[in-house]
């Protein structure tokens, strides 16, 4: 049994999930326990008990124990790889990929807890100095969805306990697996009992009790729009101090490929943005704006590209893209693409369901491109979460990017050009919080700033430097010697 970690010890909870691999739902990767509302509670108490003596681990201590934790998720990256491809269908290379994320994170947060900066500067008084140091928060409760299971909670829990933060992580439903392992590697790094906790199991229930308890002093939460939301109300909400929180939820995120742009380069940043990790990015691209001069090309060539997709099984070498996580998802994909043809776009690759694929059960759905859509398409404004791409034609490159903006969200955005002039154009006036020229919308590196503007995101960036201004409270002191 697989359970949940709560102040140093593993503890059953009063019922389980099964964790069901989406490649093949005949296949139990696990049985997961499921915390109940007062083991949270315990966690949340546990997190608090711990953070005196987490605070009293030096520097090098706290940069010690995050090396040991990305050094042994780098060593298992292969076995780590494999259960993450497993549990949330992610194809191998990517998730190989993420794997080897997860560990360069915690490396980097180790240095990190041995520069927390601060800054001594001289008052406009007379013979006063002022310090400006950081403080930890306290306790942060981690929220996380679960289409980056290893990266995200890695992104969150490395800095929190680098800064001398303690944690209660409560991972999404769906992959208790890597959240477990990660527990099971904290439970062997020699960090005080309580400093890092781990609850399993629903958002409503648990969730809940992190939002509303006011021993937590942080939320940081990745996940939908509508859950982001009630994360903030809760934060602002409680009696007494208000919660300190940090949101990244969807994107609708664009590339535009102008005129001028390399072919092959556009439809590889295209279809890695589009459809790898089945399209479950919150950096896909999913619209893509594409000028009246290369459209054509650039759909037969995309067209003739996705057929080489081949679907399947996240864990077989020949696999490009793995099944979609769940029932629940697929159907969203699905009734997705019924509302693309009934808004009269022209479904021109994919939009298939398999039920299987080599005699295996799984939630497969073909890579889906649309043509002929108008931005004001609900496909063209709403986060579908899939593998399914919408080509918006644009007139020029001032359509290209007024309809690039043109959206509610503001993560990630990008253009393929081979002119400087228009790269430098589009990087300064794409309303994102990340911009990529040539490359795709989505993926990203471990040691700078992540997050969006507009509905993306809420608070401060995530990862890099940056992430010290959530995970830390700064202190002004002035002292008059
Ligand atoms: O997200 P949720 P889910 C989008 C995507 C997907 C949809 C639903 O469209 O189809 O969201 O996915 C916890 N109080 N994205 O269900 O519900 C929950 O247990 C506190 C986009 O995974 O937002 C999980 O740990 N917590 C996104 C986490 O919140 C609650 C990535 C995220 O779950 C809670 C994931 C509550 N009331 C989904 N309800 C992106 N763009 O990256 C749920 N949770």
């Amino acid at each position: 049994m697989n359970d949940n970690y709560i102040a140093g010890q593993w503890v059953a909870g009063p019922d389980t999930t099964l964790n069901i691999n989406p490649s093949d739902t005949r296949d139990v990767v696990g049985e997961y326990s499921r915390a109940s509302r007062a083991q949270a509670e315990d966690a949340i108490a546990a997190a608090r008990h711990a953070l005196p003596r987490w605070a009293a681990f030096t520097p090098q201590q706290r940069a010690d124990a995050l090396d040991a934790v990305g050094s042994e998720i780098l060593a298992r990256k292969v076995e780590l790889g494999d259960l993450l491809a497993r549990e949330e269908g992610k194809a191998l290379p990517d998730a190989l990929g993420e794997v080897l994320r997860a560990g360069q994170i915690f490396k980097f947060f180790a240095g990190e807890a041995l520069r927390v900066p601060g800054e001594a500067l001289a008052s406009t008084r007379p013979g006063m100095n002022v310090a400006i140091t950081r403080e930890p928060v306290g306790v942060v409760g981690i929220i996380t969805p679960w289409n980056f299971p290893l990266a995200i909670p890695a992104w969150k829990i490395a800095p929190a306990l680098a800064y001398g933060n303690a944690v209660v992580f409560k991972p999404a439903e769906l992959v208790p697996g890597c959240a477990w392992a990660l527990a099971e590697i904290f439970s062997r790094v020699g960090l005080p009992a309580g400093t890092f906790n781990l609850v399993m199991g629903s958002g409503r229930e648990l969730g809940q009790v992190i939002l509303n308890d006011p021993r937590v002093d942080a939320i940081t939460f990745t996940g939908s729009e509508t859950t982001g939301r009630k994360v903030a109300q809760a934060a602002v909400g409680r009696p007494g101090a208000m919660a300190r929180f940090q949101l990244e939820m969807g994107g609708k995120n664009p590339l535009v490929i102008l005129d001028d742009a390399d072919l092959s380069t556009a439809v590889e940043c295209a279809v890695n943005g589009a459809f790898y990790a089945t399209g479950q990015r919150c950096t896909a691209s999913s619209r893509l704006v594409v000028t009246e001069g290369i459209h054509d090309r650039f759909v037969a060539a995309m067209v003739e590209r996705m057929r080489a997709l081949k679907v399947g099984d996240a864990r077989h070498p020949a696999t490009v893209i793995g099944p979609v996580v769940d029932a629940n998802q697929l159907q969203q994909d699905l009734s997705y693409i019924a509302l693309g043809k009934a808004e009269g776009a022209e479904l021109v690759s994919g939009g298939e369901h398999r039920a299987t694929i080599d005699g295996q059960p799984g939630h497969y759905l073909e890579p889906t491109l649309f043509t002929g859509t108008t931005n004001a398409m609900r496909i063209n404004r709403e986060e579908i979460f899939g593998p399914v791409a919408s080509v918006i034609r644009a007139r020029d490159a001032d359509e290209a990017l007024e309809i690039a903006n043109d959206t509610a969200y503001g993560l990630s955005a990008g253009v393929c050009t081979t002119s400087l002039k228009m790269a430098s154009l589009f990087q300064r006036h794409l309303q994102a919080g990340m911009v990529m020229v040539n490359a795709p919308t989505a993926g990203v590196d471990p040691h700078v700033p992540f997050g969006g503007r507009k509905a993306s995101s809420h608070g401060p960036r995530e990862q890099g430097r940056y992430a010290a201004d959530f995970y830390t409270t700064v202190k002004t002191a002035y002292v008059n010697p």
